[in-house]
Formats: C-alpha cells, structure tokens, sequence
C-alpha cells in the first residue's frame, strides 16, 4: 500500500484528494496545524480512513519528523495562506507559509529521503497581469498579489530542486477551482451561498466586489485527478490545468441566481470593499500539455459546477 502525505488535508483540495487517494488504495497521512477548535468540517466523512498528524509549514522540525515517521512516497503541498485579499493584510505571513514553507518541505525531503514524488500547488494567480492568452507553462509570470509573488516563488524552488539536486518536484498550475466545500469568502461560494440564502429568505442582498474579472474556473474533484496523475508520470515537470474557458463573475451570478429562478441584478450590490489593490482582469488556461500527457480533462462544465453549488447550498440552509 502506497503512503501519501497531503499538507492542507483540511482545505477544499485537501479533502478531495484524500478522497481519490483512498479509492485507489493509498494509506493518506493528512497534515494538520494545531488549533484551539478542530475544523475537519470537510474531512469528517473520512476522518477514521486517514491518519492525521499535526505538523506546519512554518516549522522545519514538524516537517522532517513527519516524513520520518510515515515514510511515504508521494507528497502533496496543498497548504497555504491560500485567500488573496488576505495576502496584503498579513504579507509577510504569506509569504513564510505559501513561500518558504515549499522549500520547508523540500529541505525535509531532501534530507530524509529524496526519491520521494513532490507535488507543488502552484496557482494561475502567478500569470497575474497576463502576458498572453490564453496561458500556459512557458508565459511569463507578473504576479498581482503577494499571493501571487509567494506563488511565483513556491514554483520556481520547486524547480530548483527538481534541476539542482534530481529530485521528482512536480508544479501544478492550476486555475480556479471550485466546489461546495469551497471557503466561504471566495467569491464562488460567497454567490452561490448568497443566492441559496436570498431563495430561502434568509437574507437580501449580495455585496461584491468587481463583477468583470474574467476567471478559468473549474470542478475540484477533477482537478485532484490532475494531481495525482502528475506524480505517476516517468519525469517531474510543470504543468497548466485549466478548462480552457474564461467567464466573468458576473456570469457566475446570472447563473446562480437564474437557476433559483431570481435575476442577480435585483441583489448584487457593488462595493468598494470587495476590490482589489491590483486585480488580475482575465485568467484563460491552454491546458493541451495535460490533455497531451497526462490524459486529463475536466468532466464538470461551468454551468454545472455553478448549479451544484447553488443546490448545495440550498440543501444546506434548508437543513438549519
Ligand atoms: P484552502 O481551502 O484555503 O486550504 C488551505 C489549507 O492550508 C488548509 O488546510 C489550511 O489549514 C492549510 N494551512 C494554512 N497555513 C498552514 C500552515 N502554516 N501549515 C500547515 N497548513 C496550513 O485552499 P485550497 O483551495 O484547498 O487550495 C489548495 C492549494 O492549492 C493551496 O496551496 C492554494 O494556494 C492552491 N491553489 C488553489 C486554487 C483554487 O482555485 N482552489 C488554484 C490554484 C492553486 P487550516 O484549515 O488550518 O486553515
Ligand atoms: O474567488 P476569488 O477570491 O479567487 P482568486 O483571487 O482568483 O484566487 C483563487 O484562485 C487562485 C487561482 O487563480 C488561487 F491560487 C487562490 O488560492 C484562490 O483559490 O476571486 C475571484 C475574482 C477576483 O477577480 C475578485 O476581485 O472575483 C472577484 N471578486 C469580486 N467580488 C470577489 C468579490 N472576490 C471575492 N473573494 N469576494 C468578492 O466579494
């Protein structure tokens, strides 16, 4: 039996992957940080199938003693200070944990066994300002966030290691992904929560940020497939995974609040708050390479992905 450890296991990636690592037979070793409340909100279901150990990007000593102890063959950094309006409030914290905790991570692997298969959670908001259309592994950078500046980094220790010392250090750069387990405060969520919320008269307004910002946005059920089939390739390299389509936030709430028969713009109110010192406009993946080498391609389309959150919710609130 093959052991995987997943940094982030209680994020919305984290919860999927261990998922799909169970069904085809892995012992999952899930890294939690220590925290006064447990929020394993997203892993309860599995919680008795997978082993979790506490342990930190901030912290070395957790890093290499974990890998120590598990001995496993593949790991997955999904952990990170992963909310982008949060990154310019508390900088210096993204950039220790979605930063330097990769090369935390990869100084373990390289001291307690460096054969292990990394995986890097590398992210779309690095093309930023974008320097082409659609995007894909050779565009440059221009990251809008420190976030994203965090990210740029993340990759490119990531592939560092992989040249310097040989090591199987794989990126995957993934677009927006999105699913009922979505964080709250990611825009996605925050509308399919609002118009489930409006539906049930539970609330009466929606107040977001820039409605045009254009976004490649898929299911992550999908995209944890693309992970896994990363790491079971002969050689480490980099990847875009993307649905190849782009739709405005706009879009996602006409869908949204059209399919619990509504119109958004009866709800959404535009605030200031909500936007962003430097926004990344339009984000559009080529995703050939992975279609190419890796076989994947997403099943979900956006419409989809958009009503089974909405459904979601909807259940959800009606349960409270
Ligand atoms: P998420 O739901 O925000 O989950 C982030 C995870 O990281 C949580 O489990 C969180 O733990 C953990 N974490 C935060 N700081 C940590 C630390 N110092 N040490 C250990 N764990 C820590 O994010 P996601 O959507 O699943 O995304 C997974 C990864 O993919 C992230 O690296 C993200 O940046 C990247 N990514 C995401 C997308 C997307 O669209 N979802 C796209 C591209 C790349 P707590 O529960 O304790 O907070
Ligand atoms: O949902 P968002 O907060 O996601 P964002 O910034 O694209 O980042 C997500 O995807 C990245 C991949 O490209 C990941 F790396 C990252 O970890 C995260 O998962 O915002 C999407 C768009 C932005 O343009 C934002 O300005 O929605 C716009 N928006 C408009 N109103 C809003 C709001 N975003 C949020 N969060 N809240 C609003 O009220």
């Amino acid at each position: 039996m093959p052991t995987a450890i997943i940094t982030g296991i209680t994020g919305q990636d984290g919860s999927y992957l261990a998922e799909l690592l169970l069904k085809k037979g892995y012992q999952v070793i899930g890294v939690a940080r220590r925290s006064s409340t447990v929020n394993y909100e997203r892993i309860n279901h599995i919680v008795d199938d997978i082993t979790i150990v506490q342990g930190d990007l901030q912290d070395q000593g957790s890093l290499l003693s974990l890998l120590e102890e598990y001995k496993p063959s593949e790991v997955y950094n999904l952990a990170a200070q992963s909310f982008v309006p949060t990154s310019w409030n508390q900088p210096a914290l993204t950039g220790d944990v979605t930063a330097l905790g990769v090369t935390r991570m990869l100084e373990a692997i390289r001291f307690v066994n460096p054969k292990i298969r990394f995986y890097q959670a590398s992210s779309s908001e690095m093309f930023g300002k974008v320097m082409e259309v659609p995007q894909r592994e050779e565009t440059p950078f221009y990251p809008r966030s420190p976030y994203g500046v965090a990210k740029v980094y993340g990759h490119w220790i990531t592939v560092n290691y992989r040249e310097s010392f040989d090591m199987f250090a794989t990126s995957g750069i993934l677009f927006n992904h999105e699913s009922p387990r979505r964080g709250m405060e990611f825009v996605t969520r925050k509308i399919s929560n609002a118009a489930a919320s409006i539906k049930l008269g539970k609330t009466k307004e929606l107040r977001l940020g820039n409605l045009e910002a254009q976004r490649d946005w898929g299911f992550a059920g999908d995209y944890v497939e693309a992970m896994w089939l990363m790491l079971q390739q002969d050689h480490p390299d980099n990847y875009v995974i993307g649905t190849g389509e782009t739709h405005a936030v706009r879009e996602f709430c006409e869908i949204a609040f059209a399919h619990v028969d509504l119109d958004y713009k009866d709800y959404v109110v535009m605030d200031e708050k909500f936007y962003r010192p430097a926004e990344v406009d339009l984000l559009i993946s080529d995703p050939s390479k992975a279609r190419a080498q890796l076989k994947w391609e997403p099943a979900v389309s956006f419409k989809e992905l958009v009503t089974m959150m909405v459904d979601s919710d909807l259940a959800r609130l009606k349960k409270q």
